[in-house]
């Protein structure tokens, strides 16, 4: 009894916090003071690491020459505001991570964490100026597994839907080599007949595994569910119990029907309070693409993350916003698409890496150009782990760039090879032109000038208008 009190008057109290705090940003989205900022990107693309380095940098104040709040002397600082209630973003431990001697990089995120931080400047409105002439902005920020943004579009789609997109992705090269038990098995079961959970786990399972073989064997992008592979609190969870079937007639109590009860309770238990919660009121979104480990797995993959930002641009809305809309069906009005790991490549690569990124994400750019807004397009280091060394080879001048590898922490000095300022030729994927390298972080320092490349830019575009 004791107990059932404690849990209830527990809940009550987070609701009441929750609903406090609610209306706290409510009062502060009114004021045109409160900012969420949609750090969007596929696993491993650099979000955790992204944001760990701008939250550095506010704090410290130094290194953002091209933050027109800085430059213009007006930034007075920032910090970091207790949420009260949530999974707190753990920004301690990531960046004494990457202050330490030697550094190390964040593992991937394993669980959904937010962040608060207050910027407070000299505004530059005249009028605010003479009535209360420092202004504080409110960010907020999510970070969560890169795999949880792919179920987002199941939000919109049926069990069939969702049933025919994976048997034709398990269809085609190079994924049928690894769909066959999953597939054999499914295609093995008398759909008809009753629902009998050991069937169903085998299926669930096999599921599972071919996930997991295409991410981890393959290295592809575009693995959906993205909670099987990454199930964080919900493993062993009921609503994880269901896969892809071949098409076939739903009777009522049969093992079919079972199943497509397991997927619409993921979709509305899993998928929708996590779009509801964390995914529907931003203002501004920059998504991060890792380009470089895309050229360097090939082809397939390179349209598999093309396919899967595609995807994912469904899942946010776009459009300019008045105030009535900021507070009740808030829009992204500003999105970036970020190169992100620039270091990786000499600077004179930067503009191909650009211009090759606009090419892979036109699809997902259409969807914002569509509500008329222009995206922005940057090649961007959150973290700069090399510098660059220029060197002579048979009487040219090669940009190398110099940095300890990832692998084994040896400092080396290597050219990374070209960027094609174009979607690569059949011919270019095969002769293994592409092999960019991944480096240990380099110490995060207060203080110490260019620890990022265009970390700053970024952040102009994204809050700068804000700062004024
Ligand atoms: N050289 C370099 N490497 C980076 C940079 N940012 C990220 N990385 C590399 O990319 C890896 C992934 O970065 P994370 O920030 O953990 O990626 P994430 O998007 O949070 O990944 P998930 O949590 O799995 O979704 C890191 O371990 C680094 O190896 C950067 O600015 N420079
Ligand atoms: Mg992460």
């Amino acid at each position: 009894m004791a107990d059932t009190r404690t849990a209830a008057e527990g809940s009550q109290r987070s609701w009441l916090e929750g609903l406090w705090s609610d209306l706290g940003q409510f009062a502060d989205r009114a004021l045109d003071r409160h900012l969420r900022l949609a750090v969007t990107g596929l696993r491993r693309s650099g979000k955790t690491v992204f944001t760990t380095a701008l939250v550095h940098h506010l704090l410290d104040g130094r290194g953002l020459p091209f933050l027109a709040a800085v430059h213009e002397g007006r930034f007075l600082g920032a910090r970091l505001v207790p949420l009260g209630y949530g999974e707190e973003f753990p920004f301690a431990r990531y960046h004494a991570a990457l202050s330490a001697d030697p550094p190390s990089w964040p593992k991937p995120t394993e669980r959904l964490s937010r962040l608060l931080l207050a910027v407070r400047f000299y505004t530059t409105n005249p009028l605010l100026r003479a009535i209360q002439p420092i202004q504080e902005l409110l960010l907020e920020i999510v970070d969560y597994p890169g795999e949880w943004l792919l179920d987002l579009p199941i939000l919109g789609g049926s069990f069939e839907s969702f049933a025919e997109e994976a048997l034709a992705l398990a269809a085609r090269a190079p994924r049928a080599a690894l769909a066959r038990p999953w597939l054999e098995l499914a295609r093995g079961l008398d759909q008809a007949g009753p629902p009998e959970a050991a069937a169903i786990d085998r299926l669930a399972a096999a599921y599972c595994a071919y996930l997991r073989a295409c991410q981890e064997e393959l290295g592809l992008a575009y693995v959906v569910p993205g909670r099987f592979v990454h199930p964080g609190e919900l493993e062993g969870h009921p609503a994880l119990r269901f896969a892809p079937l071949p098409p076939a007639p739903t009777r009522p109590g049969s093992l079919r029907a079972a199943v497509i009860e397991a997927f619409e309770r993921y979709r509305e238990e899993v998928v929708r309070p996590f779009y509801e919660d964390h995914f529907r009121g931003f203002d501004r979104q920059i998504v991060l693409v890792d380009l470089l480990t895309a050229l360097n797995q090939g082809p397939a993959h390179f349209a598999d993350t093309q396919r899967a930002l595609e995807r994912l641009a469904a899942s946010f809305r776009y459009g300019r916003s008045g105030l009535l809309a900021r507070l009740f069906a808030p829009r992204i009005d500003r999105v970036l698409f970020a190169a992100s790991k620039a270091d990786h490549v000499a600077p004179s690569q930067h503009a191909a890496l650009k211009q090759l990124l606009e090419i892979l994400v036109a699809p997902a750019g259409r969807a914002a150009r569509f509500e008329g807004l222009v995206p922005e397009f940057l090649a961007i280091s959150a973290l700069r782990s090399t510098d660059v060394v220029r060197t002579e080879h048979d009487g040219q001048i090669l940009s190398c760039v110099r940095g300890r590898l990832a692998e084994d922490g040896r400092e080396t000095v290597l050219f990374p090879g070209e960027i094609p300022p174009e979607l690569p030729e059949p011919e270019d994927w095969t002769s293994g032109r592409f092999r960019f390298r991944a480096f240990a972080p380099r110490r995060l320092q207060p203080g110490v000038p260019g620890q990022h490349i265009r970390l700053d830019q970024a952040l102009e575009f994204l809050i700068g208008d804000k700062l004024r």
